[in-house]
Protein backbone atom coordinates (compact mmCIF):
# COMPACT_ATOMS: atom_id res chain seq x y z
CA UNK A 1 0.00 0.00 0.00
CA UNK A 2 1.25 3.57 -0.36
CA UNK A 3 1.93 5.96 2.33
CA UNK A 4 -1.05 8.86 2.31
CA UNK A 5 0.21 11.36 0.20
CA UNK A 6 1.47 14.32 2.14
CA UNK A 7 2.39 18.12 0.84
CA UNK A 8 5.62 18.68 2.54
CA UNK A 9 6.88 22.80 1.85
CA UNK A 10 10.20 24.10 2.70
CA UNK A 11 9.20 27.68 4.60
CA UNK A 12 12.08 29.77 6.42
CA UNK A 13 11.73 31.78 9.32
CA UNK A 14 12.73 34.73 10.50
CA UNK A 15 13.78 34.58 14.20
CA UNK A 16 14.27 38.54 16.38
CA UNK A 17 15.09 39.11 19.94
CA UNK A 18 16.26 42.10 21.72
CA UNK A 19 14.90 41.62 25.38
CA UNK A 20 15.94 39.19 28.02
CA UNK A 21 18.98 37.14 27.15
CA UNK A 22 17.71 37.16 23.50
CA UNK A 23 20.31 34.40 22.31
CA UNK A 24 18.35 32.07 24.55
CA UNK A 25 15.19 32.78 23.12
CA UNK A 26 16.99 32.55 19.63
CA UNK A 27 18.09 28.91 20.74
CA UNK A 28 14.84 27.47 22.55
CA UNK A 29 12.74 28.72 19.21
CA UNK A 30 14.89 27.01 17.29
CA UNK A 31 14.83 23.78 19.12
CA UNK A 32 10.50 24.91 19.38
CA UNK A 33 10.53 24.30 15.47
CA UNK A 34 11.76 21.18 14.84
CA UNK A 35 9.50 20.00 17.60
CA UNK A 36 6.48 21.45 15.57
CA UNK A 37 3.81 18.60 14.28
CA UNK A 38 5.69 17.24 10.76
CA UNK A 39 8.15 19.87 10.93
CA UNK A 40 12.17 19.61 10.64
CA UNK A 41 14.76 22.54 10.46
CA UNK A 42 17.00 21.92 7.76
CA UNK A 43 19.05 24.56 8.02
CA UNK A 44 19.96 27.66 10.54
CA UNK A 45 21.91 30.77 9.53
CA UNK A 46 24.56 32.53 12.65
CA UNK A 47 23.25 34.62 14.59
CA UNK A 48 23.62 38.29 13.75
CA UNK A 49 23.77 41.15 16.11
CA UNK A 50 21.39 44.00 14.27
CA UNK A 51 20.81 47.65 14.45
CA UNK A 52 17.10 48.30 15.46
CA UNK A 53 15.29 49.26 12.67
CA UNK A 54 11.70 51.03 12.36
CA UNK A 55 11.11 52.49 16.12
CA UNK A 56 15.17 53.13 16.77
CA UNK A 57 15.20 53.82 20.47
CA UNK A 58 15.51 50.02 21.70
CA UNK A 59 18.89 47.58 22.06
CA UNK A 60 19.76 46.18 19.12
CA UNK A 61 18.32 43.33 18.03
CA UNK A 62 19.57 38.98 17.47
CA UNK A 63 18.14 37.84 14.26
CA UNK A 64 18.20 34.51 11.95
CA UNK A 65 16.99 32.81 9.90
CA UNK A 66 15.62 29.28 9.69
CA UNK A 67 15.08 26.70 6.69
CA UNK A 68 12.26 24.32 7.43
CA UNK A 69 10.54 21.36 5.99
CA UNK A 70 7.16 21.49 7.37
CA UNK A 71 3.54 19.24 6.68
CA UNK A 72 1.75 22.22 8.22
CA UNK A 73 -0.07 24.90 5.48
CA UNK A 74 1.13 28.23 6.09
CA UNK A 75 -1.97 29.52 8.50
CA UNK A 76 -1.44 26.52 10.49
CA UNK A 77 2.50 27.38 10.27
CA UNK A 78 1.84 30.53 11.15
CA UNK A 79 -0.33 29.87 14.43
CA UNK A 80 2.36 27.56 15.28
CA UNK A 81 4.95 30.62 15.14
CA UNK A 82 2.76 32.41 17.30
CA UNK A 83 2.37 30.27 20.08
CA UNK A 84 6.01 29.86 20.40
CA UNK A 85 6.19 33.33 20.69
CA UNK A 86 3.96 33.75 23.68
CA UNK A 87 5.46 30.67 25.43
CA UNK A 88 8.52 32.90 25.33
CA UNK A 89 6.30 35.66 27.23
CA UNK A 90 5.98 37.88 23.81
CA UNK A 91 3.61 40.86 24.93
CA UNK A 92 2.92 43.17 22.32
CA UNK A 93 2.89 46.58 23.53
CA UNK A 94 4.66 49.13 20.84
CA UNK A 95 4.28 48.20 17.30
CA UNK A 96 8.09 47.55 16.40
CA UNK A 97 9.18 47.38 19.71
CA UNK A 98 11.40 45.29 22.18
CA UNK A 99 10.23 41.91 22.21
CA UNK A 100 11.47 38.82 24.06
CA UNK A 101 10.90 36.39 20.53
CA UNK A 102 9.45 37.18 17.05
CA UNK A 103 9.02 35.05 14.69
CA UNK A 104 8.56 35.72 10.97
CA UNK A 105 7.51 33.43 8.43
CA UNK A 106 9.24 34.80 5.39
CA UNK A 107 8.11 32.14 2.62
CA UNK A 108 6.43 28.85 2.46
CA UNK A 109 6.97 27.13 -0.57
CA UNK A 110 5.77 28.84 -3.97
CA UNK A 111 2.54 29.62 -1.43
CA UNK A 112 1.50 33.70 -2.02
CA UNK A 113 -1.07 34.29 0.93
CA UNK A 114 -2.53 38.24 1.12
CA UNK A 115 -5.15 37.68 4.47
CA UNK A 116 -5.83 39.60 7.61
CA UNK A 117 -3.39 38.86 9.78
CA UNK A 118 -1.02 36.39 7.18
CA UNK A 119 1.19 37.76 3.93
CA UNK A 120 3.35 35.61 2.34
CA UNK A 121 6.29 36.52 1.06
CA UNK A 122 6.23 38.70 4.15
CA UNK A 123 6.20 42.16 2.57
CA UNK A 124 8.88 43.81 4.23
CA UNK A 125 11.67 41.00 4.09
CA UNK A 126 12.87 42.32 0.92
CA UNK A 127 13.81 45.83 2.67
CA UNK A 128 15.55 44.28 6.33
CA UNK A 129 18.92 43.78 5.94
CA UNK A 130 18.57 41.69 9.67
CA UNK A 131 16.44 39.62 7.27
CA UNK A 132 17.98 39.37 3.70
CA UNK A 133 21.83 38.78 5.34
CA UNK A 134 21.08 35.79 7.43
CA UNK A 135 19.08 34.23 4.76
CA UNK A 136 21.47 34.65 1.86
CA UNK A 137 23.99 32.87 4.01
CA UNK A 138 21.67 29.57 3.96
CA UNK A 139 20.28 30.03 0.78
CA UNK A 140 22.15 31.91 -1.80
CA UNK A 141 20.40 30.97 -4.58
CA UNK A 142 16.94 31.57 -3.52
CA UNK A 143 14.61 34.12 -5.93
CA UNK A 144 11.74 35.71 -4.11
CA UNK A 145 8.27 35.87 -5.89
CA UNK A 146 8.21 38.88 -7.29
CA UNK A 147 11.16 40.13 -5.53
CA UNK A 148 13.74 39.14 -7.27
CA UNK A 149 17.20 37.58 -6.28
CA UNK A 150 18.42 37.15 -2.07
CA UNK A 151 21.87 38.22 -3.20
CA UNK A 152 21.74 40.79 -4.85
CA UNK A 153 19.09 42.47 -2.22
CA UNK A 154 21.39 41.14 0.77
CA UNK A 155 24.34 42.93 -0.48
CA UNK A 156 22.66 46.23 -0.95
CA UNK A 157 20.84 46.09 2.34
CA UNK A 158 23.82 45.11 4.51
CA UNK A 159 25.53 48.78 2.56
CA UNK A 160 22.37 50.62 4.19
CA UNK A 161 22.02 48.68 7.87
CA UNK A 162 23.99 47.24 10.49
CA UNK A 163 24.07 43.48 10.48
CA UNK A 164 27.11 41.79 12.19
CA UNK A 165 27.41 38.37 12.39
CA UNK A 166 28.79 36.67 15.82
CA UNK A 167 30.96 34.06 16.35
CA UNK A 168 29.82 30.96 17.08
CA UNK A 169 30.51 31.12 21.09
CA UNK A 170 29.27 35.16 21.95
CA UNK A 171 26.80 35.20 24.38
CA UNK A 172 23.71 37.87 23.25
N1 LIG B 1 11.90 43.58 14.01
C1 LIG B 1 10.98 44.52 13.84
C2 LIG B 1 11.31 45.93 13.74
N2 LIG B 1 12.69 46.22 13.74
N3 LIG B 1 14.94 45.58 13.79
C3 LIG B 1 15.87 44.61 13.86
N4 LIG B 1 17.15 44.93 13.79
N5 LIG B 1 15.52 43.29 14.00
C4 LIG B 1 14.22 42.91 14.07
O1 LIG B 1 13.94 41.68 14.22
C5 LIG B 1 13.22 43.91 13.99
C6 LIG B 1 13.62 45.24 13.84
C7 LIG B 1 9.57 44.18 13.75
O2 LIG B 1 9.30 42.87 13.86
MG1 LIG C 1 9.06 40.97 12.81
MG1 LIG D 1 6.31 39.25 13.93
Amino acid sequence: MNAPQVNVAIAYVGLGSNLDSPRRHLEAAVHALDALSGTRVLARSSLYRTAPVGYADQPDFINAVVKLSTALPARALLDALLAVEAEHGRVRRVQDGPRTLDLDLLLHGATTVSEPGLEVPHPRMHVRAFVMVPLVEIAPDLVIPGVGDVRALADRLAREQRVDRLPADVVA
